[in-house]
């Protein structure tokens, strides 16, 4: 619920245009080795790296820098190349993640500038990079990180628009047009949460669920899979996130009338595909719960059950579809009577 907050906090409220974005932090001195990387690597555990994979479609698409989006437990563990005009970019809510830090080491050793995106101020990850952003997202008391990651996905994309202009990839009324919208996100996520009441209505309904698939597309293909680690985490429930033009390569096999399948199908590029899929699931007697823009009467009209978000360019729709799956997953929890903020088994820092 905090989430129009820590978003706007995150973004600093106000543009620099001849300075860059406040937001930016220390990030703002690297503009130019940003601009001229070689690749930019991110390398994240759990939804931070969730939040990577979404920044990789932004930078690809706003700058055409390859991104590459790694685990750090296995990026520190097999010797990866890294070249000296590689940026590699560290997110991490807590700053303190083992992973994440050992992976920065090697990134050192081998050369490359290391940039942090953290939520504690002073954090280890935050000292040993060389520049970093600060997400504004407060302390989060629970253990599954909700409000860090769309604080993590606002400081990519302030990241991913400010290094486009700076290289010239976007135009400076392209850049103010993505801004003046991008500032809209915190007041239509707050219109997201005041349908809250919705989400509960869906998890009443598949809370004795045992498996449950989540499928998006492009930006969203992240969404699903953080749906889809959120109702793990916190209600047990085993979820798989899929692209969705995947499933038709296995997960097909698994659906049935019992199979709860949340689908982002908000208005895109990628709308009509993610339609066709619906009809796949629907076939087969699936349930289709799907995330669609403000008005879509056609998706409601083929899905089971269906969550409304506003409309908005693609690049900032997983600060909106995230939400509704955030609190189907918090309900669905609660009703199995699971410990929301201290899932069994899960530290909120790990350190080893
Ligand atoms: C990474 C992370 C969290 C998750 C849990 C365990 O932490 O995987 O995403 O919610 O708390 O750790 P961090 O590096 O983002 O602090």
């Amino acid at each position: 619920y905090e989430q129009p907050k820590s978003i706007k906090d995150t973004m600093r409220g106000r543009i620099h245009l001849d300075k860059g974005l406040i937001a930016l932090g220390g990030i703002r001195d690297y503009e130019r080795a940003l601009a001229n990387a070689r690749r930019i690597i991110f390398v994240a555990c759990g939804t931070s790296w969730h939040a990577g994979l979404v920044a990789e479609y932004l930078f690809e698409e706003l700058t055409r820098i390859p991104v590459e989006v790694e685990y750090a437990s296995e990026f520190r563990y097999r010797n990866p190349i890294i070249y000296d005009d590689d940026i590699v970019i560290a997110i991490s809510q807590s700053g303190e993640t083992a992973d994440t830090l050992a992976a920065l080491e090697i990134a050192k050793q081998k050369g490359a500038t290391t940039l942090g995106i953290c939520n504690v101020v002073g954090s280890t990850i935050s000292r040993v990079t060389d520049a970093g952003a600060y997400t504004h997202a407060g302390p989060e008391i629970g253990v599954a990180s909700t409000k860090a990651f769309t604080a993590q996905v606002t400081v990519a994309t302030l990241m991913a628009l400010h290094i486009a202009h700076f290289k010239g990839s976007i135009n400076t009324s392209q850049f103010n047009r993505y801004l003046f919208e991008f500032q809209s996100i915190p007041d239509k996520v707050e219109r997201v949460l005041e349908k809250a009441a919705e989400s509960k209505v869906i998890a009443e309904i598949y809370k004795d669920a045992t498996n449950a698939l989540f499928l998006g597309r492009g930006i969203n293909f992240p969404v699903a899979l953080e749906g889809a680690l959120k109702l793990k985490e916190i209600s047990y429930i085993h979820a798989e996130g899929y692209p969705a033009a995947e499933m038709k390569h296995g997960p097909i096999a698994l659906i049935d009338e019992n199979m709860p399948v949340f689908v982002i199908a908000n208005q895109g590029p990628s709308y009509k595909k993610v339609v066709s899929n619906i009809e796949e699931v629907k076939a087969r007697s699936g349930k289709v719960i799907a995330i669609v823009t403000e008005g879509d009467k056609d998706v409601k009209d083929m899905a089971d059950y269906s969550f409304e978000v506003p409309e908005c360019d693609e690049l900032f729709t997983p600060l909106l579809t995230v939400v509704p799956l955030q609190l189907i997953s918090y309900h669905v929890a609660v009703m199995r009577g699971c410990n929301v903020d201290q899932p069994r088994n899960l530290a909120k820092s790990v350190t080893v």
